[in-house]
């Protein structure tokens, strides 16, 4: 009885396929290709999952095809197959410079990704994305074949009606067999879509895509939560950071002075402690380090819209959005931010930039963010160009004439954020950076990265003594930040740590004193510098508690005397640890690091996993809390809803839209 079952199951089964031959290769296409895609990114896996879900959506996305008579199915098939071969070759190049995958939210970016020019654009570009034309290519062979032998004629399919049903009831089938076995974090994930690796891996891209075209499709410009909600969540912020500040020595230490803000392109800690033949690569950031308050700890949480992600979270302490690019698509939204706050202190607030002033939307949403005027490009001769536009010689040069110019037309205090730019993937320019000898480093990328960055500290000693020659720091506070990493590869960072000066050779990986990149410290590596340097102060400090973008408003902002009801960071100089949550749900303190792609938690003493992780959940809770959070008061305007309630119950917190000249 049960025999008859099953052969009678595999009679249908082997029945449909022969009818359906051209669809089964549609199929086996799109899994190869899906599968050669995570290959390539995310690492090989044979999961069930991902197939069975890429042979559900294929049938379904090609269901209608099978009213169709054979010859225009057959091209309906080609354009699909084409249709996924696409689908995977622009997200193995989306993942090539983001390490994530392409949604519609984002598609806007792509224009600075065309904006970055041909350099960018070429480094992308991947011949292996040649192979996902191959399914295509079978599939066009096994139409010919097929034709050839008279399948197309014995074929014929008879009732239509009970084939779609068919179709549909099969696809249907099997996307719920994956659906019921999926764990409510899964189903969370997908849901919420910033953990895109991990989507991709679990489900595959098809999957992934889908999710994210029913999301964006669905999403309302202005997200609506419940009110009590709301409420409740932004009642517990605000409180938390408006009750009894911990009081420490450095409150107010800066008040009233100006402020100058250098975003650091590109700019990582590891390069800071390198030595070449020409002796260190950064020597005057390292003297800035040195006098000043020196955080070695320090992580930029950003997202996808890297430089732009990092000029909002640090003048917000809110994370930026992960499933878009919070400078492009919620530049209209209301925040409290740094200049806003020195502004009711009667600062004037400016940011400098030599490029285009469109780039990142930077012109509309430095106005959202609070600066008073933003000059960019036009603002500038240029008179001196290095990889990406003006150099940062130059555009240090011309910002220090226009800040003099401020300051000698009003007595105010006067906030300036410097925004560099030379120091810039791809880092090729390397005749213009000047002679710096890298040694065996010489003609690789990460030797033109530390000659880049030589570059930039050069332009960075030039910009501080000048300044202090025209007597603009005697009364000020100087704060840098590196804005990101730079996407630095593995093997780049093995020939950096891997090279024996005495024998001239690389350390095998069996040497004792090989240096083994591994999870932990490759996330290690992408530290970036954060500094607070003062003239005059001679601080000399180095904390090396672990801080992300997010705290860096709370600690200034206390040295200067505001605060931020609505920030999510905390003044680490109060604080004796701290986690860093970033966007895409990983997190790191100063025992654990938590890698949300994988589920894999890395002790950072023995750098080993840890296998037992369910001390951590409640952790790894609070990063979904937060992030949510961040990304609810971005996207549902809270900060102004909020406002708007405080300001009818006769308490204000408001920051007013500036008056912009
Ligand atoms: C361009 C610059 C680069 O104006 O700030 O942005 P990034 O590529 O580093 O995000
Ligand atoms: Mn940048």
């Amino acid at each position: 009885m049960c025999n008859n079952l099953i052969s009678k199951i595999k009679n249908f089964i082997i029945n449909i396929c022969k009818k359906n031959l051209v669809l089964i290769f549609l199929i086996a296409g799109g899994i190869a290709n899906d599968l050669l895609l995570r290959a390539m990114t995310t690492g090989f896996t044979l999961y069930w999952k991902p197939i069975v879900t890429s042979i559900s959506i294929i049938i379904l996305t090609s269901v209608l095809a099978l009213l169709l008579p054979h010859k225009r199915r057959n091209t309906v098939y080609v354009i699909l197959s084409i249709f996924f071969a696409l689908i995977n070759s622009v997200n193995l190049m989306y993942y090539n410079h983001y390490s994530s995958f392409l949604s519609l939210s984002l598609l806007d970016q792509l224009e600075h990704f065309k904006a970055m020019g041909n350099d960018v654009t070429k480094s992308v570009m991947d011949a292996r994305m040649l192979l996902f034309i191959i399914p295509t290519i079978v599939l066009i062979v096994a139409i010919r074949k097929l034709k050839k032998n008279d399948y197309f004629e014995e074929a014929k399919p008879r009732r239509v009606g009970l084939e779609i049903a068919r179709g549909l009831g099969i696809g249907c089938v099997l996307l719920g067999i994956v659906f019921t076995s999926l764990t409510t974090t899964d189903l969370s994930r997908l849901v919420k879509q910033w953990n895109r690796p991990y989507l991709v891996e679990q489900l595959g891209i098809y999957s992934y895509t889908l999710a994210d075209f029913i999301k964006n499709a669905f999403s309302q410009k202005i997200k609506t939560l419940p009110e009590e909600e709301v409420d409740h969540v932004l009642n517990d912020l605000v409180e938390e950071n408006t009750k009894e500040q911990e009081e420490n020595e450095f409150k107010e230490i800066f008040k009233g002075k100006d402020v100058y803000v250098i975003h650091y392109e590109s700019a990582q800690n590891f390069a800071m402690d390198y030595e070449t033949p020409d002796g260190p690569v950064t020597p005057f950031l390292n003297r800035l380090a040195e006098e000043g308050i020196f955080f070695n700890n320090f992580y930029p949480q950003h997202s996808v819209g890297t430089s732009s992600d990092s000029e909002f979270t640090f003048n917000t302490s809110l994370l930026p959005i992960n499933d878009g690019t919070v400078f492009i698509t919620h530049a209209n939204r209301e925040y409290v931010t740094l200049p806003k706050m020195l502004k009711e202190e009667g600062y004037r607030a400016i940011s400098m930039h030599g490029n285009n002033g469109d780039f990142w939307n930077r012109n509309i949403m430095h106005r959202t963010l609070g600066y008073d005027r933003f000059y960019s490009e036009f603002d500038y001769e240029i008179d001196e160009e290095i990889g990406l536009g003006l150099s940062d010689m130059s555009f240090f040069r011309q910002s220090i004439d226009k800040i003099k110019e401020l300051k000698e037309l009003s007595d105010s205090p006067l906030m300036a954020t410097l925004i560099t730019l030379t120091h810039h993937y791809p880092f090729d320019d390397v005749e213009k950076f000047g002679d710096f000898d890298v040694g065996h480093l010489e003609g690789t990328s990460i030797g033109n990265y530390l000659k880049s960055y030589h570059y930039a500290d050069r332009a960075l000693e030039y910009f501080v003594t000048r300044m202090d020659e025209e007597g603009l720091l005697d009364n000020a506070v100087l704060v840098l930040y590196g804005d990101h990493h730079a996407s630095i590869p593995r093997a780049d960072y093995r020939a950096l740590l891997n090279y024996n000066e005495e024998t001239g050779e690389y350390y095998s990986e069996e040497d004792p004193e090989y240096v083994r990149i591994d999870k932990v410290l490759a996330k290690e590596l992408k530290r970036t510098p954060f500094i607070i340097w003062a003239k005059g102060h001679d601080f000399n400090m180095e904390i090396d508690t672990p801080m992300g973008m997010v705290d860096a408003l709370p600690t200034l902002s206390n040295m200067l005397g505001v605060s931020n009801p609505y920030q999510l960071g905390t003044d680490i100089m109060s604080a004796d640890s701290n986690t860093v949550f970033f966007p895409d749900g990983d997190w790191i303190n100063d025992k654990v690091y938590y890698l949300a792609d994988s589920a894999e938690l890395f002790s950072l003493e023995t750098r080993e996993l840890i296998e037992d992780n369910e001390a951590y959940l409640a952790i790894n809770e609070e990063a979904e809390e937060i992030i949510l959070l961040s990304n609810n008061i971005i996207q549902g305007d809270l900060i102004r809803y909020y406002n708007a309630v405080l300001a009818q119950n006769h308490k204000p917190i408001r920051y007013d839209e500036d008056n912009i000249s």
